[in-house]
C-alpha cells in the first residue's frame, strides 16, 4: 500500500506558516522569495523522521524515487537524474565578489548587481506548480563554537531529502537563528515551473543553469539543477565557496579534506586532515581498512574539514557534514567495506543500477556483474552491454552516524587536534608516492601546485591534467592567490604559538609503462600513514629530494611490491619537473601581483634543486 500526498496535502499539514519564535529577518526573506519565484505552497521543513517519510512517499508517487527491496536495502531509495544533469557545472558557477580581482582569475566572476538583476529574471515565477521547501541547518555539531547556520529554500524535495541526511536540519537549527547570528541564505530551484494541469517529470531541471555565490552577502542563488553539488547549497556552496571568505576574514580555513584519526599498535593515535581533489580517494582514505595488523583508522568526515587555531594555539577540525555524498562506483568490499557496510539501508542512491531483486548495484561493488539491471539511465543492462550501468559519477547519500569505523568523537564540539595535513592528486607521471615538505611554507607551496588527473565528478574533460590547488579550484569562492597568502599567514600564527603541523604530499595513481597502478593503494595506504606518523613523533630519518623529504624505506611486509616498483614510485625525473616548473612560473603569473612572494621563493629553490643536487 502506498500513502498518496499531494505537496498541497503537505503543506496544509504541516508549518505553512513560520514556526512560533522564527527570526524576523529569515520569515521576511522566506516572503521575498516566495513573492519571486510564486510556488503554490510553502513548507517550513522541521527535519523530522516524520517530515522524511512524508518526502520519500511523495517522491516515490511522483516517480522521482524508486523504493528499494526493504529485505535487502531498507528505508532506502534509488534516483535516476535527467541525463543532462548528473555533475557539477564549474562553468555556471559565478564568484559575484565587488570586484573581479577579489574572485581571481579561476574563478568566473559577474558583477554582483548585474547577477542580481539576471537572477531576478529567471527566478520570478520559477516555483509555479511546486511546493518551496524552507531548509535550516546548521554545518558543524550544533552548539559547536566552529558551527554556521544557514536556511536553503528549494522547490526540489529530493534536495531536502538529501539535505537531511547531510546537514544538522530542522528546527533546532532554525531556533539557533537569533538577532545576532550569521547565517547564510541559499535560493534553489530547480527552474521548472509547472503550469496549472501541467503534469511533472521524474527529475525537473532547465538546461540553463546558475550557481551564484554572493560572498558579501552570504547568499547562493541555484537554478536548474538538482545534482548534489550545484543543489545541496550547504555543502559546496556554503561549507566551501562562501565558507572560505567568511575563514578568510576571521582568520580560520575551509577546506576539501577528509579528517581521519589513525592509531597504532602501541596506542598512539594521530589525526590527519587530507586534501585530494573530487573523485580521488577522500572517502575511501577516511575509511581505509588498513592491511598493516594493529593498526585502525577511523572516520571524522570524508570531503569538508574546517580548521581553527584553538584556545590553546594547535590546528583543531570540524566536519561541517552530518552525512556522505560519495562515488559510489569503485565502492566494494574490497575497495572500501567500511562504506559498504555504512550503506545497509537509509541511503538515498543517485544514478546506479537497479538490480532485479530491488537491490542496487555500480562497477565495482562485486567483482562480478548481476546477469541483468536496469541501467541508470532506466534501460536493460546486461554485462555484454558496451556502456557502465551506473553513471561514473553515480553517487549515494548516506548519515555519517550510520559508519562503522565513525570515531566516538566525531561530533565533538571542539574538534580534533590535526597532527598532520596531506595533499594529494591524481598523476600518472612525475609525482611520487609521499613527500614531505620541508616546513610549513613549503607545504603551502606542495599544496598549491597540485595537477590532477579530471574526474566524472564535474563537467568536462576526464582524464585531462589540470591545477587544482589545494583541491580547492571549483571551491575557493576568492582569489586563489589572497588564498595562499591567508595560508601562509595561518602558518605564522600556528607557529608564533610553537604548534605547526607536518605537510605531506601523496600520489597513489603513479602509473607503470604499461598503465597498471604502481601502489596498490586503498588499506596499503595505511602504510604511508605510519611513516607519517613515525615523521610526526621524530622517530624515522628521511632522505632528501629536489622535492622535499621522501622515506628511505616504508614497512612493506606482507605486499609483493615488485622490485623495480619502489623506484618507480619514487623516481625523479628532473627534466620533466622544470618542465612543470615553467608551467607553474606560468600559472602563478596569472596571478599578477596577487601571487604572494614566498611562492615564487619556493618555485625558485625547487628549480635550483632540480637543476644542482638535493
Ligand atoms: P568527492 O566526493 O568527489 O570529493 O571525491 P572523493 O575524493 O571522496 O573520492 P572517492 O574516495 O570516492 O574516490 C573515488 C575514486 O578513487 C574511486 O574510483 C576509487 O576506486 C579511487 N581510489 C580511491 N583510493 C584509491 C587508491 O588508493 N588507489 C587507487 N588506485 N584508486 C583509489
Ligand atoms: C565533489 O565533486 O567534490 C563532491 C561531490 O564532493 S559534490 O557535492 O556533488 O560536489
Ligand atoms: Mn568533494
Amino acid at each position: 500500500m502506498t500513502l498518496t500526498l499531494t505537496p498541497q496535502d503537505l503543506s496544509a499539514a504541516h508549518h505553512s506558516t513560520a514556526p512560533d519564535g522564527a527570526d524576523p529577518r529569515v520569515v521576511d526573506w522566506v516572503a521575498r522569495i516566495a513573492a519571486l519565484t510564486e510556488p503554490d505552497s510553502i513548507v517550513w521543513c522541521d527535519g523530522s523522521a516524520a517530515e522524511f517519510d512524508r518526502l520519500t512517499h511523495l517522491m516515490v508517487d511522483q516517480g522521482t524515487l524508486i523504493r528499494l527491496n526493504a529485505e535487502y536495502r531498507p528505508y532506502s531509495f534509488l534516483a535516476r537524474s535527467d541525463p543532462r544533469d548528473v555533475a557539477r557545472i564549474e562553468e555556471r558557477t559565478f564568484i559575484c565578489s565587488e570586484s573581479a580581482e577579489d574572485a581571481g582569475p579561476t574563478n568566473n566572476w559577474r558583477d554582483p548587481a548585474e547577477m542580481h538583476e539576471t537572477l531576478d529574471g529567471i527566478f520570478a515565477g520559477s516555483m509555479h506548480g511546486r511546493t518551496m521547501y524552507v531548509v535550516p541547518f546548521s554545518m558543524g555539531p550544533l552548539g559547536s563554537p566552529y558551527s554556521k547556520l544557514g536556511v536553503q529554500v528549494t522547490d526540489s524535495p529530493y534536495v531536502v531529502a538529501n539535505l537531511r541526511i547531510m546537514t544538522r536540519m530542522g528546527t533546532p537549527a532554525l531556533e539557533r537563528i537569533t538577532r545576532a547570528s550569521e547565517w547564510l541564505a541559499g535560493v534553489h530551484t530547480v527552474g521548472a515551473p509547472l503550469a496549472h494541469g501541467q503534469a511533472d517529470v521524474a527529475w525537473p531541471c532547465n538546461d540553463t543553469k546558475y550557481i551564484s555565490h554572493f560572498p558579501a552577502t552570504r547568499e547562493v542563488w541555484s537554478y536548474g539543477s538538482a545534482y548534489g553539488g550545484n543543489a545541496i547549497l550547504a555543502k559546496k556552496s556554503f561549507a566551501l565557496r562562501i565558507a572560505s571568505v567568511m575563514a578568510r576574514d576571521e582568520g580560520w580555513l575551509a577546506e576539501h579534506m577528509l579528517i581521519l584519526k589513525v592509531t597504532n599498535p602501541r596506542g598512539r593515535v594521530m589525526h590527519v586532515a587530507a586534501a585530494f581533489p573530487s573523485a580521488c580517494g577522500k572517502t575511501n582514505f577516511a575509511m581505509m581498512t588498513p592491511t598493516i595488523p594493529g593498526w585502525s583508522v577511523e572516520t571524522i568526515g570524508d570531503d569538508i574539514a574546517w580548521l581553527h587555531q584553538g584556545p590553546d594555539g594547535r590546528l583543531r577540525a570540524i566536519n561541517p557534514e552530518a552525512g556522505f555524498f560519495g562515488v559510489a562506483p569503485g565502492t566494494g568490499a574490497s575497495t572500501n567495506a567500511n562504506a559498504v557496510d555504512t550503506l545497509w539501508g537509509n541511503s538515498i542512491f543517485t544514478n546506479v543500477a537497479l538490480r532485479d531483486d530491488g537491490d542496487v548495484w555500480w562497477e565495482g561493488l562485486t567483482d562480478d556483474a548481476p546477469p541483468h539491471l536496469i541501467d541508470w539511465q532506466g534501460n536493460d543492462w546486461t554485462p555484454s552491454s558496451t556502456t557502465p550501468s551506473s553513471h561514473p559519477n553515480s553517487r549515494f547519500t548516506v548519515a555519517a552516524a550510520q559508519c562503522p569505523s565513525i570515531a566516538d568523537d566525531w561530533q565533538h564540539p571542539d574538534g580534533v587536534v590535526i597532527d598532520a595535513i596531506i595533499f594529494g592528486g591524481r598523476r600518472a607521471t612525475n609525482v611520487p608516492l609521499v613527500v614531505e615538505a620541508r616546513d610549513w611554507d613549503h607545504g603551502v607551496f606542495l599544496g598549491a601546485t597540485i595537477s590532477s588527473e579530471q574526474t566524472a565528478a564535474a563537467e568536462g574533460t576526464p582524464g585531462e591534467l589540470r591545477r587544482d590547488p589545494f583541491a580547492m579550484l571549483p571551491f575557493c569562492g576568492y582569489n586563489m592567490a589572497d588564498y595562499w597568502a591567508h595560508w601562509l599567514e595561518f602558518g605564522k600564527s600556528l607557529r608564533s604559538r610553537g604548534s605547526v603541523p607536518r605537510i605531506f604530499q601523496v600520489n597513489w595513481f603513479r602509473k607503470d609503462a604499461d598503465g597498471s597502478y604502481l601502489w596498490p593503494g586503498f588499506g596499503d595506504n595505511a602504510r604511508v600513514l605510519e611513516w607519517m606518523l613515525e615523521r610526526v613523533d621524530g622517530q624515522v630519518s628521511a632522505a632528501d629530494s629536489p622535492l622535499g623529504h621522501i622515506p628511505n624505506s616504508l614497512n612493506l611486509e606482507g605486499l609483493d611490491l615488485p622490485d623495480d616498483h619502489w623506484d618507480k614510485l619514487f623516481e625523479i625525473n628532473r627534466e620533466a619537473l622544470l618542465t612543470e616548473a615553467d608551467g607553474t612560473q606560468e600559472y602563478f603569473e596569472s596571478f599578477g601581483d596577487r601571487l604572494p612572494d614566498a611562492m615564487l621563493g619556493q618555485l625558485e629553490r625547487l628549480r635550483e634543486n632540480l637543476r644542482y643536487g638535493a
